[in-house]
């Protein structure tokens, strides 16, 4: 599978789609979910073309992934929810019900999240 520069997230990267952004620097983009699951619900996605989390952590070398995770973390302080606690997702493909093909984290919280799983 060949990364796909049209997904909407490459979009977003190229400013060609509208953004509400959370946080940018060089390597990471974190911005509000268009759909929200819950009263927050952020994406981080890198700026390298990555499609998956599978994808990620097989190509991108352990210094990225680290610093990507780490940032993760820190935004989720940064917004005021480590504290009550929040829960991130990393939609996998076709089981995984991944739909737009770049990686992405979803950062849910703001209430009790419930069950880990629906269905
Ligand atoms: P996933 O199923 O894990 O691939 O989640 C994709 C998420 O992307 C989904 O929660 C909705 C969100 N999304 C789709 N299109 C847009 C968009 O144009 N802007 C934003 N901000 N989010 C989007």
């Amino acid at each position: 599978m060949t990364y796909d520069n049209e997904n909407i997230f490459a979009k977003i990267l190229r400013s060609e789609l509208p953004k509400s952004k959370v946080f940018e620097d060089a390597e990471i983009l974190a911005f509000h979910d268009i759909s929200p699951q819950a009263p927050t619900h952020i994406l981080v996605i890198p700026k390298g073309e990555y499609i998956s989390f599978d994808d990620f952590t097989t190509n991108a070398s352990d210094e990225v992934v680290g610093r990507f995770f780490s940032r993760v973390g820190k935004i989720a302080q940064d917004i005021g929810i480590a504290e009550n606690g929040y829960r991130i997702i990393a939609n996998t493909g076709n089981d995984g019900c991944q739909e737009v093909p770049h990686f992405h984290i979803h950062i849910c919280a703001g209430k009790k999240l419930g069950r880990m799983l629906a269905d």
